[in-house]
Parts: C-alpha cells; sequence; structure tokens
C-alpha cells in the first residue's frame, strides 16, 4: 500500500483547470497593461479581478502612480496590501477605467451576466461610473444568448424578501435559488443584503429583463450588465481576442 495511483480522468481535469487559469491571468495582464499613469482604477472581483490587480500591484511597485476603487471588501483589503492606493466616489465620482471578470459575456451584443461572486452591486456602480469598462474573461464565459447557463444574481433587502421572491416569480424566473453563505446562513452582500440566483433561461432581450428587474421593489440590484463593457479580452492559452463595442 502507501503507492499513488493518479487517475487519467483527475489529470485532464487537471490540466483543463490549469490552462483555464493561465487564460485567466493572460486576460488579466493584457487589461492591467492598459492602465496609465494618473488613472482613477475601478477594481473588480473574483479571480480574474484578483490576477489583474495583483498586475496592477506589480506596475505600481515599478512606479505606476494610480488611485483605485475596489468593488468589495476583499479586493479593497488585497489592492492595499499590494500598495495600490485607494480613493472614493467623494473625491473621484468619474473613473477613467474599470476592470473586472464576467460569468457570461453575450457575443455580439457584450451583454453581461455578472455576479456569482456576490459583488455585483458595487460592481455596477462602479462600472456604471467608469468611461471605460474592460471586461476580463477565459474562453468559458462567452455565449450566443445570455442566461444560457447561468442563472441571473439578484440582490434583494432582507427585510420582506419573501414578497420579492414572488415578484421575482412573476417576472419569469423559473427557479429561484437562495444563496447561501458560511454554516448554512443565506449569504451576506458586503452590503448587508441577500442574493436570489434567478434562472430565467436563455434570454432574448436583456435591456427589457434588466428594465423589470430595476423596477421591481425589494430588488437592490441584478446582475445583468446591458450595453455597459466598452472592451472585452477573451484569453484562451496561446490566443486572446478583444472586441469593442
Ligand atoms: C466577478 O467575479 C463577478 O461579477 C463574477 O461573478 C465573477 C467572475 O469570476 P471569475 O473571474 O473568478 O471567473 O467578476
Amino acid at each position: 500500500g502507501g503507492e499513488t495511483v493518479f487517475v487519467p480522468l483527475t489529470a485532464l481535469a487537471a490540466e483543463a483547470v490549469h490552462d483555464q487559469v493561465r487564460a485567466k491571468r493572460h486576460a488579466a495582464r493584457i487589461a492591467a497593461d492598459m492602465v496609465e499613469a494618473g488613472m482613477i482604477v475601478g477594481l473588480g472581483t473574483g479571480s480574474t479581478a484578483t490576477f489583474m490587480v495583483e498586475r496592477l500591484g506589480e506596475r505600481v511597485r515599478q512606479g505606476l502612480a494610480i488611485k483605485a476603487i475596489p468593488t468589495s471588501n476583499v479586493i479593497g483589503q488585497l489592492a492595499q496590501s499590494l500598495g495600490i492606493v485607494l480613493t472614493d466616489f467623494a473625491t473621484h465620482p468619474v473613473i477613467d477605467v474599470a476592470i473586472d471578470g464576467a460569468d457570461e459575456v453575450e457575443r455580439g451584443s457584450l451583454h453581461l451576466i455578472k455576479g456569482l461572486g456576490g459583488a455585483l452591486l458595487r460592481e455596477k456602480m462602479v462600472a456604471a461610473a467608469a468611461k471605460r469598462f474592460i471586461v476580463i474573461v477565459d474562453d468559458s464565459k462567452p455565449v450566443a444568448t445570455l442566461g444560457e447557463r447561468t442563472p441571473v444574481p439578484v440582490e434583494v433587502v432582507p427585510f420582506g424578501w419573501h414578497a420579492t421572491h414572488a415578484r421575482l416569480e412573476k417576472l419569469g424566473a423559473q427557479r429561484i435559488t437562495v444563496r447561501q453563505g458560511a454554516g448554512g446562513m443565506p449569504f451576506m452582500t458586503d452590503n448587508g443584503n441577500m442574493v436570489l440566483d434567478c434562472d430565467f433561461g436563455p434570454i432574448k432581450d436583456a435591456a427589457h429583463l434588466a428594465g423589470l428587474l430595476d423596477r421591481t421593489v425589494g430588488v437592490v440590484e441584478h446582475g445583468i450588465f446591458p450595453d455597459m463593457a466598452t472592451d472585452v479580452v477573451v484569453a484562451r492559452e496561446q490566443e486572446i481576442e478583444q472586441w469593442t463595442r
């Protein structure tokens, strides 16, 4: 006994994960290198955005002067630990460039689903304040139709959330899951809210559904980002594609 046996399937899966990590790091680096001295930069959340912040940290150590607004507490702490100076909306209501990941990118329109990481409200606020919004993804993220694979994360106020849940069902959500956090408790966002993951199936008109969700009482924000990305960097292991709207 005591011998290590390698199961081929596991090895293959590990290789695929490794390729995906490399692709994320590649996209992250390309976007981080578009940042110029003096810029106010919006920092996204998630594993791809984390690579981007690490690369920005490197550039800051080499002398790049920027200030950043983070989209989550966790990314703000990482940025500070890397020597990136943070600022806020009071001082800088306009952001030069925001860089963030996504869960789905619709080919052609560049509409996005974001928020599986739970930071969608601040992500949308930062993206909305940015002159340029660069989305960085590996090639598992592009889809023909938004909602094909991913539910729409919806951030809701805990008060009366059952009523909000019912409203979301009326809008056509076929399945709604209460996002779970640690210890069997509902997940709580940085803003003290809950997330309902709403499966609408493939979404024919993303801007229309976004409008309906915008007008739903009890909904704080949702993960459909229509017409917001100005640039998308899609990376495979060896190649990259850049899409511009
Ligand atoms: C953030 O991180 C979110 O909007 C999105 O849910 C997630 C993407 O994660 P990853 O980069 O780890 O795939 O961008």
